[in-house]
């Protein structure tokens, strides 16, 4: 089956918001954003704007009817700033005008003035100004203290990781539509309806039932949806509350990339202590993430690095640390993968800093620690059905004899140019970390002709979760396809909807859809089994729109059994809920079992670095992926390449830059360089696992969203092992991205590069 929406994709009939039928009267929105990081508010003169012909009114915080607060996690972030401005575009007034090329020239009109207050943007200097957001947190296993002095080889290390702009094609964005009774509707581009519905409810001063919230899909979110669209939701709701009239406030791109936040740059610092066998026996690292100026998710997000710093390994003696610093940025938010990634590139880092100097292929000291059956993580849950030795042992087979020797006889070969290969595990946690968002719902309608419509709380995005949920709904009533339809989310029809993200939105909507449709099925076949004068349990079973019962035709099709339970007066409707089982997590001890499961696999990296330009290019990937029964092969290719790809932009090419004011520099596409389809390699074959259920998702699968994206961290070590390969015995730093740039300043940092080559090439006169 393909994705549902390829059709009208392809055709152009997809809506997004800015697509939906205009209303009569709409204006739109433009934000006034604080042109400084930090100040104090002197004035606001808003009296040009307000003077611009076309321009209805123009709102400030003194406007907002109930509390101007947002923060999800900690009440520290203000829809419309009041006293302060913490970062450059943080919103300051919203103007609504007859057309949006109008509110942006007004709001260009707006003056503020202010008195600056010192700009952070370093997380470890916020740190050391006590600017930190929550507690910070340390997880524990064993003792490093003790366990240090009985290691052969001890590192330590530092590691720079930059952010990454999630990049959506649509930029954020809300109508919103004023409702008879003072009740208000918002079609906003988010991937939590119900964090936009409670928030924009509150910024109103409403009962959470007069916001009603509609999503039809999304063009892409990637976790910047996640909690940051709700800013503009409420914004846009505000100016239709103030105005009476519907109103549109989509971001320019421009504006998207300069007010919103991103995935965190964090700082690290590690140290890791093995045998001379090449076990790991200890391992601290502390994490200093840059979180920006509000809270944001970014505790939570912090809490993902925590519980994957050792990533597929096992360590007995392991102390994490990791605190969220408050600097002059954009908030910092979810982007795939969840602070997961940046917990996981520092151990690689640890490892290949172990290996250099133990003189071992890295992968072997990754092999030697690969987790175990049993084996405990430091947050206390035990690793079940470990697929990650299966998934190394089929890469190790297939493909690491042959990288590896025509590694070695390329490089024998040449000298300017050299091949790098890098072997990448992940073992990435399914669950919300915040164990009550793991909860999802359903409603299923069958109508008298045998059609179905299926709402659940889960959040189109590109990501194929209609697809999988008709998918489901289709195998689990027996019938075609074309009777199914997934219906946009709506708060009305679902309710406390958890976000969709975790990669968890077809485990938990698609569990719930599975509930729901059992309760019909029984009652279908409670209501056959009577006009069909059958035993009260004879077992009936709907296949290929047949209805059987004990295991023969009844003669009855699919339109036929719902037309009869109908006639009984029998409900052809459901609603169900589903919370994942058996998680818990103690935040005193910081021991749990947060997640239902974890997702492995492992893929290997070959690269061909220019010594000269500093310009590379990725041969090629392979991949073994763990995804148990996959729900639907097409689609979970497409996010497995599309992970992929966005972990190696991150690694590599996607350079976020702000100066030390505050100022994005790659504040548009010709500055922020994210991977296309020709920097992908030519040669990507991926290996499915597919031995196993999984116990905890629909029909056997395993959640597919963002594990991928960490195969990308691979790539970094491979161009790494390149550039050693060209400049052996030169120590490399562990800072991210590797953009060609960095690799020529890690290759010959002062040094004339004229000089190095004519040293290194003396003996030969060809390069
Ligand atoms: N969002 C969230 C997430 O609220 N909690 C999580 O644990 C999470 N993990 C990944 C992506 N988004
Ligand atoms: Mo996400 S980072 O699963 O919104």
């Amino acid at each position: 089956m393909k994705h549902i929406d390829s059709i009208a994709h392809v055709r152009g009939e997809s809506q997004y918001v800015s697509d939906l039928p205009r209303p009569e009267g709409m204006l739109y929105a433009a934000v006034f954003g604080s042109p400084v990081a930090h100040g104090r508010i002197r004035k606001l003169d808003i009296s040009a704007a307000k003077a611009l012909e076309g321009v209805v009114a123009v709102l400030t915080a003194a406007d907002i009817p109930g509390d101007n607060q947002i923060g999800p996690l900690i009440p520290d972030e203000l829809p419309l700033a009041e006293e302060e401005v913490h970062f450059i575009g943080q919103p300051v007034a919203l103007v609504i005008a007859d057309s949006p090329e109008i509110a942006r020239k007004a709001a260009g009109m707006i003056i503020l003035e202010h008195q600056a207050l010192p700009v952070i943007t370093d997380p470890r200097e916020a740190y050391r100004k006590g600017e930190i957001i929550g507690n910070p947190r340390t997880f524990r296993l064993g003792d490093v203290e003790q366990a240090w002095g009985q290691c052969d080889v001890i590192v330590e290390g530092q590691c720079d990781l930059g952010g990454q702009e999630q990049l959506y094609l649509e930029t954020q964005g809300c109508r919103a539509i004023p409702e008879e009774g003072g009740r208000m509707k918002l079609y906003s581009s988010t991937q939590s309806p119900y964090a936009v519905q409670r928030t924009a409810a509150k910024v109103l001063g409403l009962a959470n039932h007069r916001v009603e919230v509609d999503v039809k899909r999304l063009g892409g979110g990637f976790g910047g949806k996640e909690d940051q669209a709700t800013p503009w939701a409420c914004l846009a709701a505000l100016g239709a509350w103030k105005t009476g009239a519907p109103v549109e406030l989509i971001l320019s791109r421009h504006d998207d990339l300069k007010m919103t936040g991103k995935r965190h740059p964090y700082s690290s610092d590690f140290k890791i202590g093995l045998s001379k066998e090449g076990k790991i026996l200890a391992y601290r690292v502390s994490h200093y993430q840059n979180a920006g100026a509000s809270a944001d998710l970014s505790p939570a997000i912090l809490e993902r690095t925590l519980f994957h710093s050792t990533n597929a390994y096992f360590i007995p003696n392991v102390e994490i640390f990791a605190v969220s610093c408050r600097t002059n940025l954009p908030p910092n938010t979810a982007f795939r993968g969840f602070g997961g990634p940046q917990g996981m590139f520092v151990i690689e880092a640890a490892l290949a800093k172990a290996a250099e100097k133990m003189g071992l292929p890295r992968e072997e000291l990754q092999r030697k620690n690969l987790l175990r059956e049993g084996d405990e993580f430091p947050y206390g849950q035990r690793a079940e059905r470990v697929q990650i030795g299966t998934a190394w042992s089929i890469l190790k087979e297939k493909y690491l004899p042959s990288i590896r020797q025509r590694v070695d006889q390329y490089n024998a070969a040449h000298r300017a140019v050299k091949k790098g290969y890098a072997v990448m595990p992940i073992c990435f946690g399914i669950s919300f970390t915040a164990t009550f968002l793991n909860q999802g719902s359903a409603l299923v309608h069958v109508y008298t002709d045998g059609s179905v419509s299926i709402t659940t709380g889960g959040v189109e995005m590109g990501q194929g979760i209609s697809t999988k949920i008709a998918d489901i709904a289709a195998r689990a009533l027996g019938i075609r396809e074309e009777r199914i339809r997934v219906e946009s989310t709506n708060t009305s029809r679902i309710a406390n909807m958890s976000p969709s993200a975790a990669s968890a939105t077809a485990d938990l909507c698609g569990g719930a859809t599975l509930k729901a449709i059992d309760q019909i099925l029984e009652r279908l076949y409670a209501a056959a089994r009577k006009e069909l004068n059958l035993d009260k349990k004879a077992p009936c079973q709907i296949r290929d729109e047949q209805l059987l019962c004990n295991g023969k035709p009844t003669g009855w099709d699919w339109r036929k059994l719902v037309e009869a339970t109908y006639f009984s007066r029998v409900s052809l409707s459901a609603h169900a809920f589903y919370a994942t089982p058996g998680i818990h997590f103690d935040k005193s001890a910081e021991k749990g079992h947060p997640f239902a499961y974890h997702v492995y696999g492992a893929a290997i990296f070959e690269v061909t670095l220019d010594g000269l330009r500093g310009t590379y290019r990725i041969d090629s990937v392979k991949i073994v992926h763990d995804l148990a029964r996959p729900l639907n092969r097409v689609i979970d290719l497409g996010q497995i390449e599309g992970g992929l790809a966005q972990g190696m932009g991150w690694m590599t090419v996607e350079d976020l830059q702000y100066d030390a004011q505050g100022r994005l520099l790659s504040n548009g596409l010709a500055s922020y360089k994210a991977p296309e389809v020709y920097f992908m390699p030519d040669d990507l074959e991926t290996t499915l696992l597919e031995d196993h259920e999984n116990r905890f998702g629909p029909y056997g699968s395993k959640a597919v969203g963002e594990p991928p994206l960490m195969y990308g961290i691979g790539l970094f070590f491979a161009i790494r092992e390149a550039m050693k390969a060209f400049r052996p015995g030169r120590e490399y730093g562990f800072r991210v991205p590797m953009t060609p740039e960095r690799v020529l300043l890690e290759l010959y940092g002062d040094e004339s590069q004229a000089a190095v080559v004519k040293n290194r090439f003396a003996a030969t006169r060809e390069v």
